[in-house]
This record gives structure tokens, sequence and C-alpha cells, in this order.
């Protein structure tokens, strides 16, 4: 056990630090070496259903609701501050429980930071809007209101910079929360509770509840107490989300998987272009949603750019997150890993050439962790499930196109739609084709690049609404319009009068 960082992590409900009632706990791993760095406690639906009542306590009668909006960017401040002050631990925690470089950890800490700080700012700014209406003497007017209790529930592949993606906007609209963190990587949200405890939000406004999916999280889902579900996760999942979800008409958002086109035209440089194939797939060991996991090239420069973008990913170097050279890390779960290596025997029994990697990699101290060779296929046709299904992992499939209708065509051709990209120097290529793809985010000469104040989330399978942006806020709010009558006379509808 080199780096214990919890003999028992616990679970956070209305203002205290609980155990699951069960006694379960769970085991925490290094995925870069399998070791146990952590033991936390395992909840189960009794536990969930005690956070769920104290949120709904919360909402309904702690007054939170009506709190100043300053008083909770106030808030939200003052916890982004705490997770900068804290920065390197957390970035190091992050590494050591999902494996991504330490590099890539310290990047979405500074994404967490800037998210809360982004809507701790705009909440205390104008919305709502008012109309004129046919009747002069009424004022029309719309407010955004808080929905009440969120069940928020994130997956293993950010699990910090997603936790501010939901908790910023639930908490700046005036909401409550009950958050579960995926049961491989929870060890970032309970020191951001930990956090969150410290700067003061009130008992039963931020509740955290630890353990496996299809218990506590389908308990999220379904319990007629929860106002909004949030989730990020696949799309096999979202879909039981929703499906858990109809019981009491939840308001439902979800941020899902994708198989997202890469689309290269021979007028770019080749040598530049290249390394951002390699980020659209590698970065996070392909373990992002929005990895652009298809790379369309176009005919005339197919042969230069594969033979670069082959030498270029065998020189990728793969280890440990921990040791600042590593450029990409292990796979999240021996399970995954698995899937992952399953999906590049489909490749090569399908047909598809690799074209580089293929392998686990297993010489000395690897073979301890998840690690997988970044790996190639070329050679694919559309309708492979290589090419169609979501692999997950550092496995770029590669598609030749010739003309801009066929590149277009090719892009679509998914049940996904969450993000895409071109590159080529004419513009009016690159305007027409990021209007023909299908996908909630797009990207000309760039890749993966996400920001506070512009809207993330996906066309088609790939989900429900939007995160970041005034969109995201706009998911924790509802709706009223409030009609204001500035002269009341008698209405004259009823004859009888008395
Ligand atoms: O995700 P799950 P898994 C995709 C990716 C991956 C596949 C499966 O293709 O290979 O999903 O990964 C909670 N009700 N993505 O199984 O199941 C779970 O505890 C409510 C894409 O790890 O979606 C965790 O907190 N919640 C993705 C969260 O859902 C449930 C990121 C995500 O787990 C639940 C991750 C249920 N029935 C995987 N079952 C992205 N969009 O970035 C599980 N959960």
């Amino acid at each position: 056990m080199g780096d214990m960082i919890r003999n028992l992590g616990k679970m956070y409900m209305n203002g205290e630090w609980v155990e699951a009632a069960s006694g379960k706990t769970r085991e925490v791993l290094n995925p870069a070496t399998g070791e146990v760095i952590a033991i936390v406690t395992e909840g189960g639906v009794e536990d969930v259903q005690r956070a769920i009542e104290a949120a709904r306590q919360a909402f309904d009668e702690s007054g939170w609701r009506e709190t100043s909006a300053r008083h909770r960017a106030d808030l939200l401040f003052a916890l982004a501050d705490k997770i900068q002050a804290n920065a390197d631990e957390l970035a190091r925690i992050e590494t050591l429980n999902n494996g991504k470089p330490l590099r890539e950890a310290e990047s979405d800490v500074d994404s967490a930071v800037s998210c809360l700080r982004y809507y701790a700012g705009m909440v205390t700014k104008p919305h709502g809007q008012t109309y004129e209406v046919s009747n002069p003497n009424m004022q029309a007017m719309v407010v955004r209101e808080p929905i009440g209790v969120c069940g928020q529930i994130v997956p293993w592949n950010f699990p910090l910079m997603m936790s501010a993606w939901k908790l910023a906007p639930c908490l700046a609209a005036g909401n409550v929360t009950v958050f579960k963190p995926s049961e491989t990587t929870p060890l970032t949200a309970i020191r951001l509770f930990e956090l969150m405890e410290e700067v003061g939000f009130p008992k039963g406004v931020v509740n955290l509840v630890l353990g496996e999916g299809k218990t506590v999280g389908a308990e999220l889902a379904s319990s007629h107490l929860v106002d909004k579900v949030a989730f990020t996760g696949g799309t096999e999942t979202g879909r039981s989300v929703m499906q858990a979800a109809t019981g009491n008409i939840k308001k439902v958002s979800l941020e899902l998987g994708g198989k997202s086109p890469n689309i290269v035209f021979a007028d770019v440089d080749v040598n530049v272009v290249v390394e951002y194939a390699m980020f659209g797939i590698f970065l996070g060991s392909g373990q992002v949603c929005s990895s652009g996991s298809r790379l369309l090239i176009q005919d005339d420069i197919y042969d230069a750019f594969i033979e670069e973008l082959r030498a270029r990913t065998a020189l990728i170097k793969v280890g440990n997150g921990m040791d600042p050279d590593t450029e990409m890390g292990p796979l999240v779960t021996r399970q995954h890993m698995q899937k992952v290596l399953h999906y590049i025997e489909i490749g090569k029994q399908e047909g598809a050439t690799l074209l580089t990697g293929g392998r686990q990699i297993v010489e000395g101290e690897f073979g301890k962790g998840n690690f997988v060779e970044p790996t190639i296929f070329t050679d694919t046709t559309p309708q492979m499930r290589i090419v169609q299904e979501e692999i997950f992992g550092p496995v770029l499939v590669v598609q030749r196109f010739k003309t801009e209708e066929e590149a277009i065509r090719l892009a679509n051709d998914t049940v996904y739609g969450l993000a895409g990209a071109v590159f080529t120097s004419d513009a009016g290529k690159a305007m027409r084709v990021a209007k023909q793809v299908r996908s909630g985010i797009f990207w000309i000469n760039a890749y993966h690049s996400a920001y506070d104040q512009a809207p993330w989330g996906g066309y088609k399978q790939s989900g429900i609404g939007r995160e970041l942006g005034t969109f995201g806020l706009d998911e924790y709010t509802e709706v009223k319009q409030i009609n204001f009558n500035t002269s009341l006379q008698p209405l004259g509808w009823f004859k009888g009068k008395q």
C-alpha cells in the first residue's frame, strides 16, 4: 500500500459525515499500480434515501432557496479559492485514483476553479425578462426559480471537473444537491465536500452519497422526492436514468457517449494537424466523451498523414501519471481495459488493419496496471462495430474520404452527436462542414477545447440539455411567467349579480 489516501472515506449528508447503514466498504484502486489507495464506505438505497430526505427538507424549509444570489455567489467564490489553495493535493489524488497524467489533472483542477467562479459571477447578473402583451394594463414577466432537489451523477473520467460542472450551476441557482461520484473514483469528490463544509454551505444543501450506480444512482433517478436528475456517463446507463425518471416526470439532463468525427481535408499542414488528431484521441487515454475517435482523412494526403500519425503515435510515452514525462496514463479499471481490448479483437476480426498498438502493456511494472498501447485501425468500413460503437479507450479508427459530401455523410453516420472537428485552410468549407455535422460541439482547426462560456452537450443519442454557459444555468431553473394586472376592474364575464 504505497499511497494510502483514506482509511475510510465517508458520505456527507445533513451536515454530517456518515458511514453506510450496512457497514459495507469498498476498496479504491490506483489504475497504474493496482494498489489499494483508499477504503470508502459503500452506500446503499437506504443511505441515499436519507440524503434525499435531508435535501428535500433543506430545500422546502431551510430558506436556502430564498437566499440572495450574492450570498450563494460568495459561497461558490470561497469554494473556488479553497480548491485553488489545495490544487496540488487535489491533482495528485485525481492522478492516483483516475490514472491520468498529472498535467491533465492539474488542468482539471483549474477548470473546476474557473467554472465555480463563472457561475458565482453569473448568478448576480441580470436574468429574466419582461414583455409587452396585448392588454396594456398587464405587465408580463418571466422569472427563473430553482428546480429543487437535484440528483447529480458523475462518471470516473473527469471526477473533479465534472463535479464542478454539475455543482456550480445547481447551487448558484438556489437548488440543493444529492451528489454521487463514480464508485471507481470517489476521492476528489470526498475532498471537495470537506472543502464545502469548511466554506459553510448550510446543512442539507450539499449531500454526498457513495456507492454503485445500479443501487444509489438508480434511486436518485427514480425517487419521487428528487425534482431533477443530471447525469454524465454511458448512453445505455443514460437510457435507464431517463426511464427511471418518468415516475415523477423529473427534469432530466444527460451528457452521454460519442463517436466524434475529426475531419481532415487535404489542404492542411500534415505535420501540424497530426498532433491535433493524436490529442483528439489520446488525451485521457481516449476516455473522454468528446474524443475524436474517428479520424476522417481526405484521399490526397491519406498516405502521408497515416505514416506521420503512425510514427508519432509509436513515440507516445505511456506510463504512471505521477511521472512527469508520462504523456498517456492507464485505463481506469481492469474491467474497462478488458472491454477496450475486446474491441481491439473485434476490430481485427472485422478485417480492419491494425496500423500500430493493439496490445496490453504487460512488461515489468506495467503488468500491474491497466495499460493499453495507443492503437490505430485503418482500412475500416462504416458498418464495422469499431466505427459505430464507443470504445472509450486509446483506439483511433481511420476512415478515408474523397469529397466534402462524403466526409459529411460519414461524419453523421452513427447514433451519436456529441462533438466533431474539421481541419482545413478553406474558411468557406470549414463553415459548411461545421453547419452540416449533427453535433452539439464542433471545432474548426482545434480539438477538445472547452470554455465555461460555451455550451457543452450532444445531439442524437449523445444526450439532452447542455452544461456550461448560460445554457448550463438554465438547466437548473424553472421558468415562471408572472402576469401582473396593474388596474383591477370588474371582469364582467358572468352576467348574474346578487
Ligand atoms: O459508465 P456508467 P461505465 C461510456 C463509455 C464507457 C461506458 C460504460 O463508453 O465504456 O460508458 O462506462 C452511475 N442509474 N462513458 O459503466 O455506467 C455510475 O455509478 C444511475 C461515457 O463506467 O454510465 C457512475 O457514477 N446511475 C462517459 C456513472 O453512472 C448509474 C463517461 C457513470 O457510469 C446507473 C463514462 C444507474 N442504473 C462512461 N448505473 C462520458 N459521457 O464522458 C451506473 N450509474
